[in-house]
């Protein structure tokens, strides 16, 4: 039986969790003193060693990413933290920046010092006013404490941190997007090649990391690589924090190693509300193909979730029972993607749209079953063709529903309406 690993959500029931004092009582900014007395590439060689993959959804491996950055060229390096986080039913990000904000600031200083970057920034998701000033407090109070600014602790090492408010678009989550945004333009996926590590903000090697990914580095610097690789899988090293929400009985944060089920989270958490049946699930926000009840044992890693058809994504576990129309939650979700597709390809901008107006008819049981088929079709023609990740994303829920509950389609259009009693169901209240 896995149990759970409280490293980052430790200290979030104290009353002061977010304070440089409280941070500071827990053991805080300590490992950032013992950084600063290493060499920078045995830092990123830390990073490498523990195993830590990116948080954001990608998994991509944080340390080589850092051992990208040219070293010796003489360009200002940069560090950016995606804390943009707005992947339907992702919510580990802002609940983490509100209790402990220092952990953050405490993962940027050592990040940047590991890649020498003088100039650090945390793009923040627009909607969360309350996020914005809680770390604007933490940046503040870290500065006044000399951990941020010229000569750090007499270190010679020199960082300013700059909190940076979205204006909320959910395509400037994606790296590239976020950095035009933050350059002052409209907030659009650049090309890639060049990636962000060679030619990132205003041209320069830049590290773009997610918010958890950066919080696990003083951990992993003051407890050890081994420490950090002993927890989860063989190749999904380390802990993470799953965020259970829909028909659960206690939706919330649950911080394990990765490899966990999705039956011992639930065990943990009290089951489906109300003794109900778990109908549909996904592992990694609505961006990640749906999950069934068959799917309740398989390890929450990278692989396993991959291997299953899925992936694991932010570990956004959004949980529906019996009584919701699987039809009406990808409606709902497309909606999405339509709203916030950039508009720069055609698969994704025209795409989308289709999917919206087709659902929105297929729901109402307008339709037939040769429908479908050119939903699949659409999505064949989205899927891998589009410019970023977003469109890829919005087939996802689209494909796997009809993989899994094809005939609950069709009893919408045999029936001539949605089968589901609305009120019955309070998934979208
Ligand atoms: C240098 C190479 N760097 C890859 C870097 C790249 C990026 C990272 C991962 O999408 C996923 C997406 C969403 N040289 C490199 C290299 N890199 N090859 O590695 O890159 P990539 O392109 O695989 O992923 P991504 O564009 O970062 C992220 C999924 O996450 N997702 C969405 C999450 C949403 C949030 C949010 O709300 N903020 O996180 C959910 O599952 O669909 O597949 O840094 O530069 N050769
Ligand atoms: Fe924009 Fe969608 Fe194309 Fe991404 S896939 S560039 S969000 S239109």
């Amino acid at each position: 039986m896995t149990t759970l690993t409280p490293i980052l959500t430790k200290t979030w029931d104290q009353a002061d969790s977010f304070t440089l004092r409280g941070y500071e009582n827990a053991g805080g900014y300590q490992a950032f003193r013992t950084a600063l007395g290493m060499n920078p590439d045995d830092i990123i060689q830390a990073v490498k060693d523990s195993g830590l993959r990116g948080r954001g959804g990608a998994g991509f491996p944080t340390g080589l990413k850092w051992g990208f950055i040219p070293q010796g060229d003489g360009k200002p390096h940069y560090l950016v933290v995606n804390a943009d986080e707005s992947e339907p039913g992702t919510c580990k990000d802002i609940p983490l920046m509100m209790a402990n904000p220092h952990v953050l600031v405490e993962g940027i200083i050592i990040s940047s010092f590991a890649i020498r970057a003088n100039h650090a920034f945390i793009y923040v998701r627009g909607e969360v006013l309350h996020v914005i000033r809680r770390l604007q407090q933490a940046v503040a109070d870290a500065y006044e404490a000399g951990y941020l600014g010229k000569n750090i602790l007499g270190s010679g090492f020199d960082l300013e941190l700059v909190v940076h408010s979205g204006a909320g678009a959910y395509i400037c989550g994606e790296e590239t997007a976020l950095l035009d945004s933050l350059e002052g333009y409209r907030g659009q996926p650049r090309l890639k090649p060049p990636f962000p590590a060679v030619a990132g903000l205003y041209g320069g090697p830049t590290v773009i990391n997610n918010v958890e990914s950066i919080a696990s580095v003083p951990g992993i610097i003051a407890n050890g690589a081994d420490w950090f690789a002993s927890m989860g899988t063989e190749k999904s090293k380390g802990f993470g924090i799953f965020s259970l929400s829909g028909h659960v009985t206690r939706p919330g944060q649950y911080e394990a190693p990765l490899g966990i089920t999705l039956r011992e989270l639930l065990d943990m958490a009290g089951g489906i509300r109300g003794g109900r049946r778990l109908k549909f699930w996904t592992p990694g926000g609505s961006s990640t193909p749906l999950f069934t009840d068959e799917h309740l044992d398989v390890p929450l890693d990278f692989e396993s979730v991959g291997a299953a058809g899925s992936m694991l994504g932010t570990r956004a576990l959004q949980l529906f029972d019996d009584t919701t129309c699987v039809v009406r939650a990808v409606l709902r979700w497309s909606e999405f993607y339509a709203h916030e597709s950039c508009g720069k390809c055609t698969p994704c901008r025209e795409g989308t749209y289709w999917y919206k107006q087709m659902l929105k008819r297929l729901e109402k049981g307008e339709g037939s079953e040769k429908d479908l088929d050119t939903l699949l079709d659409l999505s064949d023609n989205i899927l891998g063709r589009s410019f970023c990740a977003l469109g890829d994303g919005a087939t996802s829920p689209v494909t796997s529903s009809i993989q899994y509950f094809r005939d609950e389609y069709i009893q919408h259009f045999e029936q001539g309406g949605c089968p589901f009693d609305r009120a019955a169901s309070t998934a979208w209240a």
